[in-house]
């Protein structure tokens, strides 16, 4: 009986304890009966989650290779390469080694021509002091004559006294010109390679410039001297230093 005035008064309390919920959720919590309103729209989307673990399916198969990049920036300069061996010898070691070669040709060349110039004065020519003649027995006119002396390096015989003159008329079984003209000026006689006369061996009425004229000096047979024409062919004796 007792319990049951109090009940009232027990209920009023667990009324005070517990107040009534906001909201809809509240009701769902303390209640397990609620009316609620009509349900609201869907919210937004909320924030990504974090990447989960890798799954434990077996793994795909390797995709193609992509397609080739753009060529990447040039590189620094890479260091110094270590010292390279000992390389062949130079040019100028080659140089030398061949001036070598050639001065040894030259002593032997010059040997051999001093030995070849003595067989010369011996056996070609009538050497007479410091000269010596040659001659090819050819006739021809003394402008030829005095170009092949020339080409030989020579000239034309040319006596400057009797041992030379008789030396030249020893060669010759004919007439031959001499170094000697008057073309300059008539009667004047002079040597080829310039300077007046300073020896003369002539025959007798010789010179005369015969005829149209002779401007050239031939030596006879018996070793005399005759102006003669500079256009007629005659043997041509060439005059060399010894
Ligand atoms: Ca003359
Ligand atoms: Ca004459």
């Amino acid at each position: 009986m007792f319990l049951f005035l109090l009940l009232p008064v027990l209920l009023g309390v667990v009324r005070l304890s517990s107040p009534e919920p906001n909201t809809c959720e509240d009701a769902l919590k303390t209640c397990s009966v609620v009316a609620c309103g009509t349900p609201g729209r869907d919210g937004r989307d909320g924030p990504k989650g974090e990447k989960g673990d890798p799954g434990q399916g077996l793994r795909g198969l390797q995709g193609p290779p992509g397609k080739l990049g753009p060529p990447g920036s040039t590189g620094a300069p890479g260091l110094p390469g270590p010292k390279g061996q000992k390389g062949d010898r130079g040019e100028s070691s080659v140089a030398e080694s061949k001036l070598a070669n050639l001065e040894s040709e030259i002593r032997t060349l010059k040997s051999e021509l001093e030995h070849i110039k003595k067989l010369q004065s011996f056996s070609l020519g009538k050497k007479s002091g410091k000269k010596f003649y040659v001659t090819n027995h050819e006739k021809m006119p003394f402008s030829k004559a005095k170009a092949l002396c020339g080409q030989l390096r020579g000239t034309v015989a040319t006596p400057k006294n009797a041992e030379e003159n008789k030396a030249i008329q020893a060669m010759i079984n004919d007439s031959a010109f001499l170094g000697i003209t008057d073309e300059v000026t008539e009667g004047q006689f002079m040597y080829v390679t310039g300077g007046r006369l300073t020896y003369s061996n002539w025959k007798q009425n010789e010179p005369n410039n015969f005829g149209s004229g002779e401007d050239c000096v031939i030596i006879l047979k018996d070793g005399l001297w005759n102006d003669y024409s500079c256009t007629s062919s005659l043997l041509v004796v060439c005059e060399f230093p010894a």
